[in-house]
């Protein structure tokens, strides 16, 4: 019964919301719950879902939500969607930007009030690091050209997922990254950062903080628009010096984070692997990525970490 609203009613025209005490000294004890440079590390029992609702709801927020299928991947969509009505920043104006190169396969799902779908047709690739590299440029002209003028807040997440659990406004924030789970447990000597100095995702060795995936990037659209430009102008530096850093635009965004503190940070609750079996920190999966064939749904060579 922790979030259980226990009573709620106007007294003199305020709204109270009448809850269990938060305490100052009873919390998560297994896990961190915020950076050094304090930022919230949002886990479940860290926030109660009714205050935050509570908080945002009345404001009539606008999400854009981007999202790419390109080639084979266009088949992920269909559960991305679905399961993202029935978990994904549920009562919130959504508005799914779907980049793709097959416009017709994209399919039909049913929407609640308030949330739309605009498609953006994309180029195909015969490279699979190409495409995921691409999404930088490609969020950045869409903020520029349309998402900017109508939205608050952008998340821009991988298709080959589903939502599995609560993703709520506890997300929001100026800039929002997401722990990878396959490092969380890991020192930054082990992260797969980019080690070459004649990358622009360089990154030494002594320094990092947490390693981020790429699959989730979150925040204002005007400091989003500011992390894709800054990874798209890495990336052509370094493709004209003929490099492409350890894992394309995570990489380049990893560097970015390093430098450029986020204000809020998921842990793997919101970014989590269907191959991994869940553990104790991680009381509830709300996002996973699927298993998926990596040498039947890509187009070139098949690599994983
Ligand atoms: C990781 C990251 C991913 C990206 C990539 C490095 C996680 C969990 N995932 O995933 O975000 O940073 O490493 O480049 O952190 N796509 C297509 N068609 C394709 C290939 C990719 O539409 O043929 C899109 C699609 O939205 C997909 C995304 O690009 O979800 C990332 O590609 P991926 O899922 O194959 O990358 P992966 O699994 O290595």
């Amino acid at each position: 019964m922790q979030y259980a609203i226990l009573q709620c009613h106007c007294l003199h025209g305020l709204f109270r919301l009448l809850y269990k005490q938060p305490s100052v000294l009873k919390g998560r004890t297994n896990v961190v719950t915020v950076t050094p440079w304090l930022a919230p590390i949002v886990w479940e029992g860290t926030f109660n879902p009714l205050i935050v609702d509570s908080i945002y709801k009345p404001m009539h927020l606008s999400i854009a939500t981007t999202v790419f299928a390109v080639g084979k991947y266009v088949r992920f969509l269909r559960d991305f969607l679905e399961t993202a009505e029935k978990h994904f920043m549920v009562d919130f104006k959504v508005h799914y930007y779907i980049f793709t190169d097959r416009r017709e396969d994209v399919p039909a799902v049913v929407l609640a009030p308030g949330r739309n779908v605009t498609i953006i047709p994309v180029p195909g690739s015969n490279r699979w690091q190409e495409i995921s590299s691409r999404r930088m440029e490609m969020i950045q002209t869409a903020i520029e050209n349309q998402i900017g003028k109508e939205a608050d807040y952008i998340f821009c997440l991988d298709v080959d997922t589903k939502f599995h659990g609560r993703w709520g406004a506890e997300t929001l924030s100026r800039l929002v990254a997401t722990i990878h789970p396959g490092y969380y447990e890991q020192t930054h000597e082990h992260y797969p950062y980019e080690r070459r100095p004649a990358s622009r995702a360089y990154i030494p060795a002594g320094e990092g903080d947490y390693y981020y995936g790429g699959a989730t990037i979150a925040g204002y659209v005007r400091d989003v628009h500011k992390l894709t430009k800054y990874c798209r102008e890495q990336l052509e530096a370094d493709a004209a010096n003929s490099i492409e850093a350890a894992w394309q635009e995570e990489s380049h965004l990893n560097r970015y984070l390093l430098y450029n503190k986020p204000t809020k940070i998921l842990s793997p609750e919101y970014l989590w692997q269907d191959f991994k079996a869940k553990n104790n920190e991680v009381q509830i999966i709300r996002f996973s990525q699927v298993n998926k064939n990596y040498a039947e749904v890509r187009p070139n060579v098949k690599k994983r970490k």
